[in-house]
């Protein structure tokens, strides 16, 4: 009987503590996964039962932006809440970069370790493939996943011979594969998951903060056995499926672990479809263009968000958000304190609990590609697309193929985003108040963090890590 009381208190005590400590927080990261790509989003071809179900137990953000169309900077942003220009981090690092994310900056695996969180991640890293700059340097306690981009892959067909090193699978800073094989590239998105759910399972009683970063859909595309010739529409929609399933088997995991009142559930994508890829590729829904853009169809991602009891149920959120709010927000919900480094994102938690009349906290947001040019931002539901030169697609390959880029040059171009969110109807002339307004915000953004196509440096601008390889 005294046995069992004690234990019930320390039951009740342990609950008091994982209450007070917050809430767990799992941040799913898609690679190249494309707005329309979500059932609920009008996805054809393939189906995604448990982020549909996500959707309909938590909130789906219809103006959710990632910082930069392009991995690192992209994943750069997220993990510390920072444009990539303020941190040092621009387009995607190659295998044995000399660049990576700077241990002095706090992600937000420090952030929430610091308060006591045990930390883990399963999945593509990209921020500097060094064993100085690999996740267990920035404050995750486990780490099992590929160092960079899937298809840096000796075994890549548009790879010249020798233009890339062998691809390790790595566990902690080891290889636990050396040489990633086919074989390998298919087990991903399982391997990944069961390494979740086998983390949910040992951190019952204490906080964590999970971040699951799927190396796809990025091509070359793979999918294990279980899902191979499974949707109408080809590889890419059984690609899309096992992801689809490893959200379910992670949602299962916690649910039967008692966790879901106390799980934060993110779920993004860390730039838009890669369009060039034809069939391999995703959707961008009704966004022009796609990844390696300025355009919607590159920066605006699927982003659902699941806190059962916290988060109304089936909502909607139509105010503009970004990656780099997770960071302050997340802070705000755990009561971690904030990094003392200068952040660029806000707090959205009034929008994630569906506070009454709560709007975006920010002015505007800022848009990065290539080496960092500020290439666009949004205000309101306006779009400034600033003077520059991107990328388009002449033909679209096929079958994991890659087709043909082009190139386009545009001037100042104005889109209202609400009237017109395919990008179709250029204002900039018939509204000379809104191009003023907006292009002070870009100056001052500039003088802030710096931009490329006018050569300017800013001053918040902070280096990335330097590395040197034997
Ligand atoms: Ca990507």
């Amino acid at each position: 009987m005294k046995f069992k009381l004690l234990s019930l208190t320390c039951f009740c005590l342990l609950l008091a503590a994982r209450a007070a400590a917050g809430p767990n927080v799992v941040m799913i990261y898609v690679d190249d996964m494309g707005y329309g790509d979500l059932g609920v989003q009008g996805a054809k071809g393939f189906a995604t039962p448990h982020l549909d179900r996500m959707a309909a137990e938590g909130m789906r953000f219809t103006d959710f932006y990632v910082a930069a169309p392009v991995c690192s900077a992209s994943r750069a942003a997220l993990l510390t809440g920072c444009y990539p220009p303020r941190v040092g981090i621009h387009g995607a690092l190659g295998p044995k970069s000399k660049t990576g994310l700077n241990p002095d900056e706090m992600t937000l695996a420090e952030m929430l370790k610091a308060k006591g969180y045990a930390t883990a991640m399963f999945g593509k890293w990209h921020l500097g493939d060094h064993p100085d700059l690999l996740p267990l340097k920035q404050g995750f306690d486990e780490y099992l996943g590929l160092p960079y981009s899937n298809d840096m892959w000796p075994e890549n067909p548009k790879a010249r011979a020798g233009s890339y090193p062998p691809l390790p699978l790595l566990e902690g800073a080891q290889a636990a594969v050396p040489q990633v094989t086919a074989e390998v590239q298919a087990s991903l998105t399982t391997r990944y998951a069961e390494r979740a759910v086998q983390f949910i399972r040992q951190h019952q009683a204490a906080p964590f903060f999970l971040y699951v970063a799927p190396s796809m859909p990025h091509v070359p595309l793979f999918v294990s056995g279980k899902f191979k010739g499974k949707s109408a529409q080809g590889l890419y929609g059984d690609v899309i499926e096992e992801i689809d399933w490893a959200v379910g088997e992670i949602m299962g995991a916690l649910k039967q672990s008692g966790l879901d009142g106390n799980t934060l559930v993110i779920f993004a994508s860390d730039n838009g479809p890669w369009s060039i890829y034809g069939n391999h590729a995703g959707s961008p829904g009704p966004f022009r263009e796609s990844k390696g853009t300025c355009w919607e169809g590159g920066i605006r991602v699927p982003c659902l968000m699941r806190w059962p009891g916290q988060i109304p149920a089936g909502s909607v959120c139509r105010k503009m958000a970004g990656t780099i709010d997770i960071l302050p927000t997340v802070a705000a919900l755990t009561g971690a304190p904030l990094p003392e480094k200068k952040i660029d994102g806000m707090d959205i938690s009034p929008l994630l609990r569906g506070v009454a009349g709560a709007e975006s906290p920010h002015d505007s947001l800022l848009f990065y590609y290539g080496k960092n040019e500020l290439q666009a931002l949004r205000s309101g539901p306006w779009k400034l697309m600033l003077p520059h030169a991107y990328r388009t697609i002449e033909r679209l390959g096929a079958d994991g193929l890659t087709g043909l880029h082009g190139k386009a040059v545009i001037g100042l171009e104005l889109y209202h985003l609400e009237q017109d969110p395919g990008e179709t109807r250029n204002q900039a002339s018939a509204e000379p108040a809104v191009v003023a307004r907006l292009s002070a915000l870009a100056q001052a953004a500039r003088g802030e963090l710096g931009d490329a196509l006018t050569q300017t440096r800013g001053r918040g601008q902070r280096p990335p890590a330097l590395v040197d390889w034997p």
